[in-house]
C-alpha cells in the first residue's frame, strides 16, 4: 500500500534503476529520508529566529493568516518581517561567500601561475587576458618611442592577479566589474547605494546587520542583500569565471555525454565531485599520463575514466569534453552502481551520506580541500596545494586506480546516457548568434524584435529532494521552448536538460515553437544553451548586458524580454544568485517554495516592492507550469512595453495554421 502512495522520485530512468537497487540492498539514500522526514513548518515560513540564545523564537502564521494588526514578535520584539529578512540575508551571505571563496582560490592560483610560482598552471587565453585587464583598468599596451606595442602578457597577468585578489579586501570605492553592467543599471545601483565596495566587506556586513539587535528594517536588510549578492554575481563569481577561462581556456561548444551510463565497467572510474576546477583540471592531466595509464593496465583495467558530478562536471565538460555522471541528486546513486573506484570531492553540495553509501561498496572517498573534510573512517584526505598540483593529482588518481581490483563482481552500470553540446559563453553566443559582420549581439536582438525568438529564459539551479528529481526543471524548460523562448542554463538544470536530450541541435525540431526551431536549425545550435557551472551564471549577466548594448531592446537589463527561474533550488548559493539577478533587473521565479511566507509584508516587498526600485523582483510557485507561464507573461509584458509585441503576432502560428501554410492553403 505504501508503494502505491509513494510519489515519483525522479524522472530520470538511470536514477530510478539505482534507487531501486538501493532499496533492494537496504541502503539509505536522500530519496528515502525525504519520505520519512517532513520539513519544519515554521522554518519553511522563514519565521524561526535563532540568532540569540533567548530563542529560538518561533512565529508561525496564525491559522487563516494574519487578521488585523500583526502582533507576533520574538522575545526581543523582532517582527516576522525582521526575522524572515534576517534569515534570507544570511542565506545570501552564505551563498555569496561560497561562490566568492571559490573565486578567491582561483585568483590566488592565477597570481601564483602569473608569477611563475607554480609550473602546473599557465595562461591559455591571452586574448581574454587582455580584454579582462582592460576592464580592470590595466594598460595593455606600452609606448616605445613613436610605437605603441602590446604589453608582455606575463606582466599584465601579474597585475590582473593582484588587482583581482584585491577585490576581496577592498574597503571603499566600487568593485571593478560593476561598470561592466549597462550604464543605466550601474547608475541605478549608485543612486540606491548598492554598488559593492569589496567582496568580503559586503558579506561581513550582512552577518553584522543580522546579529541580534542590529538592522530592524527589512527594506534596509534587503538593500544589503542586493549589495552582497552583486558582489557575488559581478564580483566573486564573475572573477572566478574570467580567471578560469584565462588559465584553463575559454570554453567553445563541445560534445559530451551525460548520465550514470558514462561509467565504464572495465575501466577505473573516478568521479570528480564538487565545484572548483583548480584540482580537477590537474586530475584530467594526471589521468592522461602514460604512468597512470600503465598503472591502470597493470591492475587489469582498460583505462581511466574520469566523470564529473555537480558543477565540477560542468567545468571539465566545458573545457575537455569529459563525461558527466550526473547532477546533485545522483551522487549517492553513482556510488550505488558499485563501479566507482574513487569519488574525489572538494567543496559545496557534497552530501555527508556519500561516505556512508561508500562503506557499502569498495568506493574510496577522497577529500581534497582544507575547508571541507569528512570524519568518516573510510574517507581519506589528500590535500590540494597549487605549488605541487600535478603531483597531488597523480596521487589521487593512483588511489583510484589501486582500488580498482577491489571492485565487486556485482557492479551494475545503468545502460543510459545521452549526448549533449555544452560550452556556450558570452563570447561564443556572440559568435553563433551575432553574425560575423557586426560581431555583436545584433542578430540575436533582431530575431527577438522580429519575434522568432520571443524572449530569453535563464533556467538554472539545483535539484531538491522535495520535488521529483529533474521533473520541474524539464517542465519549465520545455514550456519555454514550446513558446519560442530560448533557454540559457547552468548548474544542475543544465545537467537535467542534458540527460533529457535538450542540449542537442536536434532537440529544436522536437521541442520548440516554429520561430525558435528556425533559428536553431539555421545556426545549428541547441535551443538550450549550456553556459557552465553556477559561478558561470556571471556569463548570463554578461549575455544580458550584451543584448542591451547591441541596441533596440531598451537601455537596461530590466527592459529586456528576459526572465529567470530556479525550479528545484535548494542551496543558499541559489538565493544569492536569485538576489543578484533581481538586483540586475531580472524577474526571477523560484520553485519549491521560499522561506518568506510567514512574513507577508516582507514577502510583498520581495515580490512587488523591489520591482519598483530595481526593475527586477522575486516570485515563487511550486507548480512548474505556472513558473513557465509567469515567465512568459513577464516576457510578453516587456515586449509590449518595447512596442515589439505586434511584430511577434505576425510570426506566431498555431500548429494548424502552420500545417495549412505548409500545405499551401493559407
Ligand atoms: Ni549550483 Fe553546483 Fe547543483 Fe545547486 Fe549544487 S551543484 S553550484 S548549488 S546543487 S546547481
Ligand atoms: Fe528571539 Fe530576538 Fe533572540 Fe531572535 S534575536 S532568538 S527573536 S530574542
Amino acid at each position: 500500500m505504501a508503494d502505491a502512495e509513494e510519489k515519483v522520485k525522479s524522472v530520470d530512468p538511470a536514477s530510478l534503476q539505482m534507487i531501486e537497487k538501493a532499496k533492494e540492498q537496504e541502503i539509505s539514500t536522500i530519496f528515502d529520508r525525504a519520505d520519512k522526514m517532513k520539513a519544519c513548518n515554521i522554518g519553511l515560513q522563514g519565521t524561526c529566529c535563532k540568532v540569540c540564545s533567548q530563542g529560538p523564537c518561533r512565529l508561525p502564521l496564525p491559522k487563516g493568516g494574519v487578521q488585523g494588526e500583526d502582533t507576533r514578535m520574538g522575545l526581543c520584539g523582532a517582527t516576522p518581517n525582521t526575522i524572515a529578512a534576517r534569515n534570507f540575508a544570511r542565506m545570501v551571505a552564505a551563498g555569496a561567500a561560497a561562490h566568492s571563496d571559490h573565486g578567491r582560490a582561483v585568483a590566488e592560483v592565477f597570481l601564483a601561475a602569473a608569477r611563475g610560482e607554480t609550473k602546473d598552471y599557465g595562461i591559455k587565453d591571452t586574448k581574454k587576458l587582455m580584454e579582462v585587464a582592460e576592464d580592470f583598468d590595466i594598460p595593455v599596451t606600452v609606448t616605445e618611442g613613436e610605437e605603441e606595442k602590446p604589453r608582455d602578457p606575463k606582466e599584465v597577468a601579474i597585475e590582473l592577479g593582484e588587482k583581482a585578489l584585491a577585490e576581496w579586501g577592498k574597503q571603499e570605492g566600487e568593485l571593478l566589474f560593476a561598470k561592466r553592467a549597462p550604464k543605466q543599471r550601474h547608475e541605478l545601483w549608485k543612486k540606491m547605494g548598492v554598488v559593492p565596495r569589496g567582496i568580503d566587506r559586503e558579506i561581513v556586513e550582512i552577518m553584522h546587520r543580522t546579529h541580534m539587535g542590529v538592522d530592524q528594517d527589512y527594506r534596509n536588510i534587503i538593500k544589503q542583500c542586493s549589495r552582497s549578492a552583486l558582489a557575488d554575481g559581478w564580483g566573486g563569481s564573475m572573477i572566478a569565471t574570467e580567471l578560469q577561462d584565462i588559465m584553463f581556456g575559454s570554453p567553445v561548444p563541445i560534445h559530451g555525454t551525460i548520465n550514470l551510463g558514462v561509467l565504464e565497467e572495465d575501466q577505473v572510474n573516478i568521479i570528480i565531485h564538487g565545484h572548483e576546477p583548480l584540482l580537477s583540471e590537474m586530475i584530467v592531466v594526471a589521468a592522461r599520463t602514460p604512468e597512470m595509464l600503465e598503472l591502470a593496465e597493470s591492475k587489469g583495467a582498460k583505462g581511466i575514466n574520469l566523470a564529473g558530478m555537480c558543477c565540477t562536471a560542468n567545468e571539465i565538460l566545458m573545457r575537455h569534453g569529459m563525461p558527466i555522471a550526473g547532477n546533485y541528486l545522483q551522487q549517492e546513486l553513482a556510488i550505488i552502481t558499485g563501479a566507482v573506484d574513487a569519488m574525489v570531492v572538494d567543496v559545496q553540495c557534497i552530501m555527508e551520506n556519500v561516505a556512508n553509501v561508500a562503506k557499502c561498496f569498495h568506493t574510496k572517498v577522497i577529500t581534497t580541500n582544507p575547508r571541507a573534510r569528512m570524519e568518516e573512517a573510510n574517507t581519506v584526505h589528500i590535500e590540494f596545494e597549487e605549488h605541487k598540483a600535478l603531483e597531488i593529482a597523480k596521487e589521487i588518481v593512483k588511489a583510484g586506480v589501486e582500488n580498482f581490483p577491489n571492485r565487486r563482481a556485482d557492479a551494475l552500470v545503468p545502460d543510459i546516457k545521452a549526448p549533449m553540446v555544452a560550452g556556450f559563453t558570452y563570447e561564443s553566443i556572440e559568435y553563433h548568434l551575432g553574425g560575423s559582420f557586426r560581431g555583436t549581439y545584433f542578430t540575436l536582438n533582431d530575431n527577438i524584435i522580429n519575434g522568432r525568438i520571443r524572449g530569453i529564459g535563464g533556467v538554472v539551479g539545483c535539484n531538491n529532494a522535495r520535488t521529483a528529481h529533474d521533473s520541474d526543471h524539464l517542465i519549465v524548460v520545455k514550456e519555454l521552448l514550446k513558446n519560442d523562448v530560448i533557454v540559457l542554463t547552468t548548474g544542475c538544470n543544465a545537467m537535467a536538460c542534458g540527460k533529457a536530450g535538450l542540449l542537442t541541435p536536434e532537440a529544436a525540431k522536437e521541442f520548440c515553437g516554429p520561430g525558435l526551431t528556425e533559428i536553431c536549425e539555421t545556426v545549428g545550435i541547441p535551443p538550450v544553451l549550456h553556459m557552465g557551472s553556477c559561478v558561470d551564471n556571471s556569463r548570463i549577466l554578461m549575455a544580458a548586458t550584451g543584448v542591451v548594448k547591441a541596441g533596440g531592446l531598451g537601455n537596461d537589463i530590466s527592459d529586456l524580454p528576459v526572465a529567470g527561474a530556479a525550479p528545484e533550488w535548494m542551496s543558499e548559493k541559489a538565493i544569492s544568485i536569485g538576489q543578484y539577478f533581481v538586483a540586475s533587473g531580472v524577474y526571477t521565479v523560484f520553485g519549491v517554495g521560499l522561506p518568506v511566507t510567514g512574513a507577508p509584508v516582507f514577502q510583498d516587498h520581495l515580490f512587488n516592492g523591489l520591482g519598483q526600485e530595481l526593475g527586477g523582483k522575486w516570485d515563487v510557485s511550486e507548480d512548474p507550469y505556472e513558473i513557465a507561464r509567469k515567465m512568459i507573461e513577464h516576457i510578453d509584458a516587456k515586449r509590449q512595453a518595447l512596442g515589439i509585441d505586434k511584430a511577434r503576432e505576425r510570426v506566431l502560428f498555431d500548429m494548424e495554421a502552420r500545417r495549412q501554410l505548409e500545405a499551401g492553403v493559407a
